[in-house]
Formats: structure tokens, C-alpha cells, sequence
């Protein structure tokens, strides 16, 4: 029990949850990362429509993180219907992440996904080179209280947002999110980044710019969650570049009440979620806490 958390109404039996992204296509790899020990899962972001996304190179390997372009490649929600029939009964919170290109999109997509038992909503405003959604909406506070009050009204299920790093002050954007109506904010997305091949010249990824996720945003992640911890009184999920216990912990200090896993799961396999929630109860038993709340926030009184 010393694990156990809840967050906007969700309870999780341990506060590590399974990234966007990655593993969360289908009903199948996301039940392979419930009984690996994620706490949570969050699916790939879907839609309205299908989506091919972007042609490859999707994925460059940099020396501290990937970087990817992949477009947003997706089935559309109505499609996911069927995978997750394979994730009844779980007793493990399941996530939908979802995008839009507009209010009235974001809306359709969140009532399907709440009619087919999602446990709560992601709403991603935060991909770093999707023109017309993504990060353009979270760079608009006027744009994401629109969406955000839009979803509220339209799905009973906790509604959480994730955010973009490439902002001036995320603080101020959380906060818009917040009086929208956010039940919880997720910081952060990956940052936008590129890289170029010197022999050829040429940008690695077919789309030239794409997002850098894993170690070298996590200083950037921590500042994030950090920021918005003191701009907000809903619950924070960390996300960027955890790939251990002393990770975890590390957000969970800045005030994140959970962590995300994305990145480190390509490195190290579904099995990290084990080694960081054995590694927190480790902690939390050798500092004598009862419970992992207990430590969130904890570095603001520096
Ligand atoms: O699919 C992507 O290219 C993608 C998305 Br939707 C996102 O939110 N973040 C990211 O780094 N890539």
C-alpha cells in the first residue's frame, strides 16, 4: 500500500504510468505493460480519421534521447473500439489520449472515447510539429480554455492535459488549462528539436524538426513539473526522460503525483516499470515514509 496513489479520481496501485507513444497501439502491447507493474496506461493519441503520418525516417537515435517525426499515425478512435475489448477488467486505469484539429473535433473524439470505457481522457495540445493541432493549441491559452471547457461539459471521466515545453511560461498555460477545467496536467511533451546528417547535409527525419524525448529532457521536464506544481492545485504527472527509481523520485519532489514512461521502455523493455516501482518502495521503506504522497512536492520548501 506504501505505492498506492490516486490522482484526478484514478487510482493507481503505484504512480509509474505508461507513456503516450509508445506500446499504445493495441489492446494487446498495452496489456503487456499492465502486467509489466505500470500503474496507468495512456494510449498512442487518436482521432476522428485515420492517419498515415509522416513518411520515414520517423525515429533518429541521438547520444541522450530519440527524437521522431511520426505524424501522428493513428486508426482513429472508432477503431480502437475492439482493442479494448482485450482490456476489461484490468483494475488498471486506462487513458485515452486524443487530438483534434479544432473544439468540436476534440469533443467527438473525447464522447467515443468515453463510450468505450476509457477511464479518463489525455487531451494532447502539446505534439511539437502537427500544424494546426498539437502544440499550437497549447501555445494558445485563449484556443486550449475553448477546447478544455468544450470536453468538460461534453465527458464525465477525469479530463487531463498534456503540455508543451516550447512555451514561454508554462505555468501561465497550466493555469489556463486548470480554470477550464483540467482535472490534471501532464508536463511535459517532447521538445521540439532537430539533426542533421554532415556528410550529406541533409535533416535526419523526413520531416526535418521532430521532438527529443528521454535522458536529455528530464532536467527540462523536472523544471516543468517544478513550475507548475506552484501555479496549480490540480495534480501534475511528470514525463520526460524517466528511466529509474531515482527518476521517479526526482519528479515526484518537484510535485508530480505520478510519472510517465515513454522512452526508457525502448532501452530497457516493459520490465523498468518493475525496476522504478521496486526501487520507490526501496526509498520510501529506507526514509521512512507510509505512503508515496507523502514525497510530492517535497523539494518547494528549499
Ligand atoms: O506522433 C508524433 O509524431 C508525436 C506526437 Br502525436 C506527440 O505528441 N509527440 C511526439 O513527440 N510525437
Amino acid at each position: 500500500m506504501r505505492l498506492a496513489t490516486e490522482l484526478a479520481g484514478l487510482k493507481l496501485a503505484n504512480p509509474t504510468m505508461l507513456a503516450s507513444g509508445i506500446l499504445g497501439y493495441t489492446g494487446l502491447s498495452l496489456k503487456t505493460v499492465i502486467e509489466a507493474g505500470a500503474g496507468a496506461v495512456v494510449t498512442k493519441s487518436m482521432g476522428l480519421e485515420p492517419r498515415t503520418g509522416y513518411p520515414n525516417p520517423t525515429v533518429v537515435q541521438t547520444d541522450c534521447g530519440l527524437l521522431n517525426a511520426m505524424g501522428l499515425p493513428n486508426p482513429g478512435i472508432s477503431h480502437f473500439q475492439e482493442e479494448m475489448k482485450q482490456l476489461k477488467n484490468t483494475g488498471v486505469p486506462i487513458i485515452l489520449s486524443i487530438y483534434g484539429y479544432s473544439s468540436a473535433e476534440f469533443v467527438k473524439v473525447a464522447e467515443t472515447a468515453g463510450k468505450m470505457g476509457a477511464d479518463a481522457v489525455e487531451l494532447n495540445v502539446s505534439c511539437p510539429h502537427i500544424e494546426k493541432a498539437g502544440a499550437e493549441i497549447g501555445c494558445d491559452p485563449a484556443l486550449l480554455t475553448e477546447i478544455v471547457k468544450d470536453v468538460k461539459k461534453a465527458v464525465k471521466v477525469p479530463v487531463i492535459v498534456k503540455l508543451t515545453p516550447n512555451v514561454t511560461s508554462i505555468a501561465e498555460i497550466a493555469k489556463a488549462a486548470e480554470k477550464a477545467g483540467a482535472d490534471a496536467i501532464t508536463a511535459i511533451n517532447t521538445v521540439k528539436a532537430m539533426s542533421i546528417e554532415t556528410e550529406t547535409g541533409r535533416p535526419l527525419l523526413a520531416n526535418k524538426f521532430g521532438g527529443l524525448s528521454g535522458p536529455a529532457i528530464k532536467p527540462i521536464a523536472v523544471r516543468c513539473v517544478y513550475d507548475v506544481y506552484r501555479s496549480v492545485d490540480v495534480p501534475v504527472i511528470g514525463c520526460g526522460g524517466v528511466s529509474s527509481w531515482q527518476d521517479a523520485i526526482e519528479f515526484m519532489l518537484a510535485g508530480a503525483s505520478a510519472v510517465q514512461i515513454g522512452t526508457a521502455i525502448a532501452f530497457k523493455g516493459p520490465e523498468v516499470f518493475s525496476s522504478v516501482t521496486k526501487g520507490i518502495d526501496a526509498y520510501l521503506r529506507r526514509k521512512g515514509y507510509k505512503n508515496v504522497k507523502e514525497l510530492v512536492g517535497l523539494a518547494h520548501k528549499y
